[in-house]
């Protein structure tokens, strides 16, 4: 199991993002593809282009143009006394590494795709374009293809000129962001530990190689790894499981990186309660606990894991491979790089310490008045909790036995039920872990915030889909989150294609072939059944409405603001304020979650091996993904339609011409055959626009990178020279 926490590195001087104690040295990666391009100097080609040497030629004129150009008498004139950019031309390929972009599968069905699939897998070959939708397989074992000259050997280069990684879609957002001066989203998809925040992480470091500068970077960078600790967890599926959605926002001003915002969506609460056979509470406690020197945790009245029942329900506190203490360590050094204040981190274990002793405050059933009531049995807790918390230990146990009621003269006490306090207490638990998850991302936002108005690359990281032996309320929060998610992927696939009648049927075919996505269950029991993009989840209705009502008691939120511990009183105090405005109508709303214990989920049977590629499990992935329907739409269809005029000026360069030809579908034909290898179909002229393959596109793109890098060169000398 790695550990990506260990993997991005303490203790290194605070410039150097990408020193090698981060990164593996990279092993040599095959370049053996069927179409990708390379440029004719790799080859070392002695008729490849000369670049001008002084100030005396005209760069973007000098060096453009088609070798074999053949002279018409009009606009194309100029291309005369201009050498050529050398042409792409397709590198040989080697079958046994399959293909790397699975829009050039002659025969395309699941069986094709699949095999594919395995084929480069086999080879450690994990990533696959299909056009330019990256598709990755999780090896479960870290391979030497992130290191500084991978980097380095992606920056700049279009899509189609190494073989397909991460790095080439990071770069090819960064790219589109400075010449479309528009924002990009980086968008991850996949099933709970198929590697989607791996991956997140790997391009912010990329970014981060590139265009990083000073100490912002590195805190960004950091902010990854302490807010996992806070908010992954051990599932049956994943080790480091999110149990939040992320989305980061990376703002870039002149190339350089200039600040960072996160948002967090609906961190799954439940968990600070209750954890299934097999599972773990967050990281963070179990990292506090085994790492926390032993004056603070005497100070904190902590003792181990296994103690505490927030912590020990999944009956192993332990994850094979994975150091708590050490990573307790890495998060204090994050902590001190994201200046958190010694006063900062000591209120924040205090929180976290409380909610573990609170957790160990047990009832007992007594009966008065013929009425069944809870009595605290761990007095000492109570104690404990409000000595740290800095609150009235009686009205603490106050606020998790009875209910208020409050009338205009006087206030009525209600006692609980055992199972009611059970909720109270719990409700107290996650509001506090919540609030302090939400202080934590704002915190880091205030110090990483882009100062000035900047274009920014997201990167959308969410919980994957889940489909467990037991699904409560919280798989069908994720898997909705999911399906929302699907559903914009195949918005953006689908609108981005030409709708033959062919292409029309399957999007028929997948959008409304089963028109039935709710299923009653035969037998009369309390479940229902969605049919999601990923296949039929059951969802069993126990406890769905309780877990679905949301409210902190008031009484509850009054305790805390009157905490003497500044944090823990700020913490609430803002709270209670979002709620008041919320009361005023106001639309911007964080809820809270289920204020009951969550039935018990049954252990999984799936386990992950490194190295194993299971046929079974990936082709029910790539089904219900919609992969096959991608390969199709995107092989079939001319995913980019770019209008006349924008195609002519865009690639004018490319011809050494200074201004574009008329507007009209001729001329872009022309440029087109002039610039690419063009096969029948692989462009179609429309009314007002040109409609091309993403392999041509991708041609023209990286010629067009090409003049650009190189101008930018040459600019370079002439300044050097002045
Ligand atoms: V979840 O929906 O948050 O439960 P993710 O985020 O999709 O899930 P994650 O990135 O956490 O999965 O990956 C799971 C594990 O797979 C990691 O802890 C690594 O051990 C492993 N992994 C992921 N990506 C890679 C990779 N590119 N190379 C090697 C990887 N191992
Ligand atoms: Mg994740």
């Amino acid at each position: 199991q790695h550990w990506a926490h260990n993997q991005a590195g303490g203790s290194q001087e605070t410039d150097d993002v990408w020193s090698s104690e981060r990164l593996l040295p990279h092993q040599t990666v095959q370049n053996l593809t069927k179409w990708s391009m390379y440029r004719d100097e790799d080859l070392i080609d002695p008729h490849a282009p000369v670049m001008p040497e002084d100030g005396e030629h005209d760069a973007d004129l000098e060096w453009a143009l088609d070798r074999e150009g053949e002279p018409k008498g009009n606009w194309y004139d100029k291309m005369y006394s201009i050498r050529s950019l050398p042409s792409m031309r397709y590198r040989e390929q080697n079958e046994e590494d399959g293909l790397e972009d699975m829009t050039q599968l002659e025969e395309l069905h699941e069986g094709s795709v699949l095999v594919n699939l395995k084929r480069r897998f086999d080879r450690d070959l994990i990533y696959t374009y299909i056009g330019s939708i990256l598709v990755s397989v999780n090896p479960y074992r870290m391979f030497n293809i992130y290191g500084t000259d991978m980097v380095l050997q992606y920056n700049g280069h279009a899509l189609g000129e190494n073989p397909p990684h991460l790095f080439a879609i990071a770069n090819v957002s960064y790219v589109r962001l400075r010449d479309a001066k528009q924002n990009q989203c980086i968008i991850i998809s996949g099933e709970s530990g198929s590697g989607k925040t791996e991956a997140t992480k790997l391009v912010l470091r990329y970014l981060a190689a590139i265009h990083h500068k000073g100490n912002i970077t590195h805190q960004i960078l950091e902010a990854a790894p302490l807010l996992e600790s806070f908010g992954n967890a051990k599932t049956v599926r994943n080790d480091n499981s999110s149990r939040f959605g992320k989305y980061v926002e990376i703002f870039l001003e002149e190339g350089v990186i200039s600040g960072a915002i996160t948002s967090q969506y609906l961190l799954e609460k439940s968990r600070i309660v209750f954890q299934a056979k097999d599972e773990r509470n967050y990281h963070i406690f179990y990292e506090m606990v085994a790492g926390l020197p032993s004056k603070q945790r005497e100070s904190f009245y902590l003792q181990e894991a296994e103690t505490y029942y927030y912590l020990n329900q999944g009956g192993n506190c332990d994850i094979p491979g994975k150091s708590d203490s050490d990573d307790f360590l890495r998060l204090l050094s994050a902590m001190e790089i994201l200046n958190f204040s010694a006063e900062d981190q000591d209120s924040i274990f205090r929180v976290l310490s409380s909610i573990l002793h609170l957790g160990n405050v047990f009832f007992e059933r007594y009966e008065a008045d013929s009425q069944e009531t809870a009595s605290v049995v761990s007095a000492r807790e109570i104690r404990v909790v409000a000595e740290l918390l800095q609150i009235s230990p009686e009205a603490l146990q106050r606020s998790i036995t009875f209910k208020v009621m409050e009338t205009m003269r006087e206030k009525i006490y209600t006692p609980l039920t055992v199972e009611s306090a059970v909720d109270a207490r719990d409700a107290v638990a996650k509001i506090l872990y919540s609030l302090l998850f939400n202080w934590l991302t704002d915190r880091i936002n205030n110090l990483v915030y882009p100062k000035n108005e900047a274009l920014s690359i997201s990167i959308l990281d969410i919980y994957g889909f889940e489909d467990l032996s037991f699904n409560s309320f919280e798989q069908l929060c994720i898997n909705y989150a999911n399906e929302y998610l699907q559903c914009f992927f195949n918005k953006i696939v689908f609108k981005e294609e030409q709708a033959t009648d062919h292409t029309f049927l399957q999007k028929c075919h997948y959008h409304h072939g089963n028109s039935a996505l709710y299923i009653k269950p035969k037998m009369p029991l309390p479940e229902f059944t969605i049919k999601h993009y990923a296949g039929r989840v059951t969802y069993q209705v126990y406890k769905f409405l309780d877990k679905n009502y949301d409210q902190v008691r008031q009484e509850v939120l009054e305790l805390f603001i009157n905490s003497k511990n500044k944090m823990v009183a700020n913490l609430f105090r803002n709270h209670a304020d979002s709620l008041s405005h919320l009361k005023k109508g106001s639309s911007v709303t964080r809820r809270h979650q289920p204020s009951t214990v969550a039935a018990k989920f049954q252990q999984s049977l799936l386990e992950l091996e490194p190295g194993i590629f299971d046929m079974e499990l990936v082709s029910t992935q790539l089904r219900y993904s919609g992969i096959l329907e991608t390969v199709r739409i995107r092989k079939e269809g001319y995913p980019v339609r770019i209008p006349f005029g924008v195609f002519l000026n865009r690639y004018k360069a490319l011809l050494g011409l200074k201004e574009p030809p008329p507007p009209d579908g001729e001329n872009c034909v022309f440029m087109l055959k002039k610039l690419c290898p063009i096969r029948a179909g692989s462009y179609q002229v429309g009314v007002t626009k040109i409609f091309i393959k993403e392999e041509v596109h991708q041609i023209l793109e990286s010629k067009r990178d090409r003049v650009q890098h190189v101008a930018a060169l040459t600019l370079q000398r002439y300044t050097r020279m002045f």
